[in-house]
């Protein structure tokens, strides 16, 4: 080699598929989560919870379970009230009924479930032990067990509210009727999507440890906001916030489940203190079912207006969410339908709209964030009713879509919720979904099948997606647009300087200076460049190479908050076969066209694609939280809560297409929670599709073989 000659510089390309380097320590059980920390004198947590939705806890005795060897500590409410206020919501408009979720009930157990009393022990077996031996006399109430108890009973869910409606909203109030009256075609349904869990393959866990001689405390938790669960801890359980150190070690999923504050992460450092050792606390499965928030669950009555053409002319939506006990921080119980019906117009032009949410208290744990948060349900109803429409109008489903959606033309585009778009593929996608299904040729298929006894049915959904929101985690899909942002800005000053350095170095200024392929030279001279190697020894070792007040580092810290909405967008299109017998349904062929700007690793959009596909199997097909009409939850394992498994998810097809963000640097959109907005609909609407020559239709998800029954055949 040469006097200053360098390797070869290798820029490593976005846009290939790249292993992840986490992927071998996680696939061969050497991550470690927080049940793999041990801490010298380790202590363990046990939660009692409450066996009834609604009941006045009488008294509570301890003293038979204190008595047992190892355990070292009981708490109820009664010891908690000092220590922390529990967990508050707010929100700007006063007309919100606000919560507290107390950590420890406060005399009154609001869903089953909740935490009653909680069990410290030098082993978890002696803790568990120790709950049995605990005496709780209940004095039963009357339970809200579903959103039209919650509505119509005198009763209260949570006897700190004034009524059972949290909160009401309505953002337009078009005169839709009149549309409706004269439209050429027009759809309704009264869907119902069921409360479905997160289902994390790692349930919740906290280990926290105090220090009293530094005052430091140090809580690892497995969450998705390290840093807001930080400033939380701090305000509601008296820590200073700079003493509080919040680690995340590795985390087996969370899909938003994991983006709230939990009681429990305030209890283990309360007790952490209390004791002056380590405390951990590792949920259990049915305890995820019972504690963990639920999501997903809206009764959406809505109604489409289409012209002869099939062109939108009403939307009009009523969203009802059953909300649980307590609202969730920092989302609250509005992650649903509020934040549904902002979002209910999709990539479609409307004229006319008309909306209204509710949020109901019912005795069920916290409704919370799950992804997709808000969009999965409105969207399901509204590309269900899109299809319907189709099929009156005997126009195809890519065709009414395509008369509807917003052109590229057309941005910045404001929709009637005043949501403006700058961005997005509708029609592309529309036009590839098309292509990858052959359409004319699967309504053949599908006569094919009927003649052979075998229902197929085609389901199609288009979406887009706010990507990137501010805020403080990993969630809404920002992470990408965030870190990458970010990388771009520090970079570019970094190259500011190198430019700076290197127009000095070639006696040229600094616009002339190219930085291509790891080498910098003057434009139009690229024979005669100097590696970036060269450069950075000129920066820190040659001081007289220096321009005049030149900054001698090669570092920059920059960060990046998009300031407007990037939108990422795409569509799913499932082909369903329904039995006629047996009623069961197979998802055959699913379909996906993801668009989020420059892709970064294609392997990791694909990946996040077909996971989010499989829980939109579930959702749509399978996974059901049901509670009997005393609130009682039935479903506390996977025995009787249905997750899809690799049988139930067919090979994917996946179309990219790569419209860069005007709006990020590098062009880059976020994705990760598109599947679980948009897949849901299609496989929906697919069902109704294959039964819609019946004349019947399915307005309640998940879709199971006896609900598809009584649709097709009556009670
Ligand atoms: S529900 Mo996702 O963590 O934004």
């Amino acid at each position: 080699m040469k006097k200053h000659e360098v390797a070869e510089f290798v820029p490593k390309a976005t846009g290939t598929s790249v292993l992840r380097r986490e992927d071998a320590k996680l696939l061969t059980g050497r991550g470690k989560y927080i049940a793999d920390i041990q801490l010298p004198n380790m202590r363990h947590v046990a939660i009692l919870r409450s066996p009834f939705a609604h009941a006045r806890i009488v008294s509570i005795d301890t003293s038979q379970a204190a008595a047992i060897p190892g355990v070292e500590l009981i708490w109820t409410g009664e010891d908690t009230a000092p220590l922390t206020i529990g967990i508050p919501t707010r929100h700007a408009d006063p007309a919100f009924q606000a919560t507290i979720q107390p950590v420890l009930a406060q005399g009154v157990v609001r869903y089953v479930g909740e935490a009653v009393a909680v069990v410290v022990a030098t082993s978890i077996h002696v803790a568990e032990d120790a709950l049995a031996e605990i005496m709780v006399e209940y004095e039963e109430l009357p339970a809200i067990a579903n959103v039209e108890q919650a509505l119509e009973s005198s009763d209260l869910a949570n006897d700190t509210l004034s009524s059972n409606v949290i909160y009401r909203s309505a953002r337009f109030n078009d005169d839709v009727d009149s549309v409706f009256a004269s439209s050429a075609c027009t759809v309704e349904g009264n869907f119902r999507c069921s409360r479905v869990s997160a289902a994390p393959m790692e349930t919740r866990g906290a280990l926290a440890q105090y220090d009293w001689t530094t005052e430091k405390l140090t809580l690892w938790t497995a969450t998705q906001m390290p840093s807001f669960i930080r400033t939380m801890i701090a305000m509601f359980a008296g820590f200073a916030e700079h003493q509080v150190e919040v680690i995340t070690p590795d985390v087996g999923g969370g899909f938003g489940q994991k983006a709230h504050l939990h009681p429990e992460e305030i209890l283990v450092c309360l007790l952490a203190r209390q004791l002056g050792e380590p405390v951990r606390w590792i949920e259990d499965r049915q305890h995820n079912f019972l504690a963990a928030t639920h999501a997903k669950q809206q009764h959406i009555d809505m109604r489409l207006a289409f012209d002869a053409e099939g062109r939108f002319q009403a939307l009009e939506t009523r969203a009802v969410t059953d909300s649980g006990a307590y609202n969730n921080l920092p989302w609250t119980s509005l992650v649903e339908s509020h934040v549904g019906n902002a979002v209910v117009l999709g990539v479609y032009k409307v004229p006319k709209v008309r909306d209204e949410s509710v949020n109901v208290a019912t005795n069920k744990v916290a409704i919370g964030a799950y992804r997709g948060v808000g969009f999965s349900a409105p969207q399901l109803a509204r590309e269900t009713l899109i299809d319907k429409a189709a099929r009156q109008l005997g126009i195809s489903p890519f065709e009414i879509r395509r008369r509807n959606v917003v052109r590229p033309e057309e941005f910045p585009y404001t929709n009637r919720m005043g949501m403006t778009m700058r961005e997005g593929s509708f029609l592309e996608t529309i036009d590839t979904l098309e292509k990858m299904v052959g359409y004319d040729a699967f309504r053949a298929r599908q006569e094919e099948a009927r003649a052979r006894g075998k229902y197929l049915g085609l389901g199609v959904s288009v979406f887009n997606e706010v990507t990137g929101v501010y805020g403080f985690g990993t969630y809404a899909s920002r992470g990408a647009v965030v870190g990458a942002g970010s990388i771009g800005r520090a970079a570019s000053i970094v190259r500011e300087r190198m430019k700076q350095l290197a127009a000095n170095l070639f006696e040229t200024s600094p616009d002339d200076i190219v930085l291509d392929g790891g080498k910098v030279h003057v434009a139009g001279v690229p024979a005669k460049g100097m590696a970036f190697a060269e450069v950075a020894g000129a920066a820190y070792f040659a001081e007289e190479t220096h321009p005049a007040g030149f900054d001698a580092t090669l570092e920059a810290t920059a960060n990046y908050d998009p300031s407007d909405l990037v939108l990422a967008n795409g569509g799913h299109v499932a082909v369903v076969e329904v039995d006629p017998e047996t009623c069961r349904v197979r998802v055959v062929d699913f379909y996906a066209v993801e668009d989020c700007g420059k892709m970064i690793n294609p392997m990791i959009v694909e990946g996040q694609m077909r996971g989010g596909m499989a829980q939109a199997i579930g959702m749509a097909l399978l996974e059901e939280i049901v509670h009997d009409e005393n609130g009682q939850l039935l479903t506390t394992t996977f025995m009787d809560y249905l997750m899809p498994t690799a049988q139930d998810v067919p090979d994917i097809k996946i179309e990219h297409l790569e419209t860069p963000s005007p709006l990020v640097p590098g062009g880059i959109k976020g994705m990760g929670e598109s599947a679980m907005i948009s897949a849901p609909a299609a496989v929906f609407s697919a069902v109704n599709d294959a039964i819609a020559h019946l004349g019947v239709s399915i307005e309640t998800a998940p879709i199971t073989p006896e609900r598809l029954y009584q649709a097709m055949y009556g009670g």
